[in-house]
């Protein structure tokens, strides 16, 4: 360990492959990034995918940890997999359907079985399965034919690489060797990203998960991001490890929760002010394909997460998980094809906005665009609904939907909007309300 620490304060380590995964000085960020985090802010709407071995037992992502589940049996499992129904070019229509303008999908999750070929290791679906085929690639020809970015989700932590060690808050006994090279592990990782980043074309980014697991481990972060950004520049590095983002960091995600509400308990309640925000969020309560978890949450329920989500000025990234077979199930493609036909009305209130000028409310939220500011009406029951100062004179305010105009009563103190009864079918009643001058974030009344 003390040579291991020594190498690494040297920054002798080179990724596996012969690419030198050296540090980044400080956090200078190239323009093609700056404008890679910019596309991001506006996409506002992104798809996860869930999608492994562990989807065969219906069980969720963590069925090897939950269940105890040795190496060995789990290998075996693997040799099963066979998704002879997935069809890349349905799920990216699916996507697209629902007005995502991404996806995140996961190339290897904590169970460590690459979902994509690599050369790294034979425990991978080309190699591995009798499936033989790289759904990863199948995939990004399909994203990139249809203008869809695709992030891939990248599990730090390994329940099955034998250098994962020393093991962190996971640990159990599986049958892995209790001890292992830690340097070895690294460069692993650092070449399987290669892989992903050289393989298939341009890549939105790296969503990174896991670290968490051993948070105070010698990562090499610095060296890893790197790696990334010189490799594709306008990759955007994604961390969920659940802390302040660190140097060479580009968004920052919020599991299940909207940004700051840490009502998850693990996540921070800090907020960046710089970087693009993202929140993650399961359809019902799960990640991984888990076929009895029927807990789904409402349309409604999704267009107000996504709202709330724009309100604060992040994404919204939600996930499916698909069926062993490659097929996803019903509850999520209704729900997806729901929202994809409330964007089709309501998408310019959302998609290229950044948060209003009025912080996000009980009663629901605002996005703005320039001099127009989108109020959203997800839940207030009143007729009239009171506003602080947008910090600018209204010029006109209507609805969204229909253009009807919305009468607005401006005093010192703020503003009033005479609401009308919202629909049955309407989870979000927007009104447009164009100001004669720029109504900017952190005006009084936020
Ligand atoms: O443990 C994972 C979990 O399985 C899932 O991938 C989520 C997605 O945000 N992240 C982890 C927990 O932080």
């Amino acid at each position: 360990m003390k040579r291991l620490r020594a190498a690494l304060a040297a920054g002798s380590l080179l990724a596996a492959g012969g690419v030198p995964a050296t540090a980044q000085a400080g956090d200078s960020v190239p323009a093609e990034r700056l404008a890679a985090r910019r596309w991001f802010s506006d996409a506002k709407f992104g798809l996860f995918i869930h999608w492994g071995v562990y989807s065969q037992l219906g069980a969720g992502e963590w069925v090897m940890h939950n269940r105890k589940i040795a190496v060995s049996d789990y290998e075996w499992l693997a040799t099963t997999f066979n998704p002879t129904k997935f069809d890349a070019v349905a799920w990216v229509a699916l996507a697209k359907r629902a007005g995502v303008r991404y996806i995140t999908i996961t190339s290897r999750h904590h169970d460590g079985f690459a979902m994509f070929q690599t050369a790294q290791t034979p425990y991978n679906i080309v190699d591995g399965t009798p499936f033989r085929r790289d759904p990863l690639k199948e995939l990004a020809d399909a994203c990139h034919a249809a203008g869809i970015k695709l992030f891939f989700y990248y599990s730090q932590l390994d329940w099955h690489h034998p250098d994962y060690w020393p093991r962190g808050r996971t640990a159990w006994d599986n049958g892995r060797p209790d001890h292992g090279d830690w340097s070895r592990y690294l460069a692993f990782m650092n070449a399987q990203l290669t892989e992903l980043l050289t393989r298939y074309g341009d890549v939105g980014g790296i969503w990174f998960d896991g670290m968490w697991d051993k948070p105070d481990a010698p990562w090499q972060l610095d060296s890893t991001y790197g790696l990334i950004h010189r490799l594709q520049p306008a990759a955007l590095v994604v961390p969920n490890h659940h802390q302040h983002p660190r140097p060479g960091e580009d968004v920052q995600t919020f599991e299940q929760d909207l940004p700051g509400a840490n009502s998850a308990g693990f996540n921070t309640s800090y907020v960046s002010g710089d970087l693009p925000l993202e929140t993650s969020l399961t359809m019902n309560g799960s990640w991984g394909f888990n076929i009895t978890d029927k807990d789904f949450k409402s349309v409604r329920t999704l267009v107000g997460y996504l709202v709330r989500a724009a309100g604060n000025g992040g994404n919204l990234l939600l996930n499916i998980g698909p069926r062993p077979d490659g097929t996803i199930s019903p509850e999520f493609t209704a729900r997806l094809d729901s929202l994809g036909a409330w964007l089709a009305v309501y998408g310019t209130a959302i998609y290229g906005t950044r948060r209003g000028p009025v912080s996000p409310r009980g009663w629901g939220a605002t996005t703005r665009r320039g001099d127009t500011v989108f109020v959203h009406v997800l839940d207030w029951p009143d007729p009239l609904l009171p506003l602080p100062p947008l910090g600018a004179r209204v010029r006109t305010a209507y609805l969204l939907r229909g253009r009807a105009a919305v009468p607005v009563v401006e005093t010192a103190a703020g503003m009033t909007l005479a609401l009308p009864p919202a629909g049955a079918d309407e989870p979000d009643r927007v009104i447009v309300v164009v100001t004669g001058g720029g109504a900017a974030p952190n005006r009084p009344g936020r």
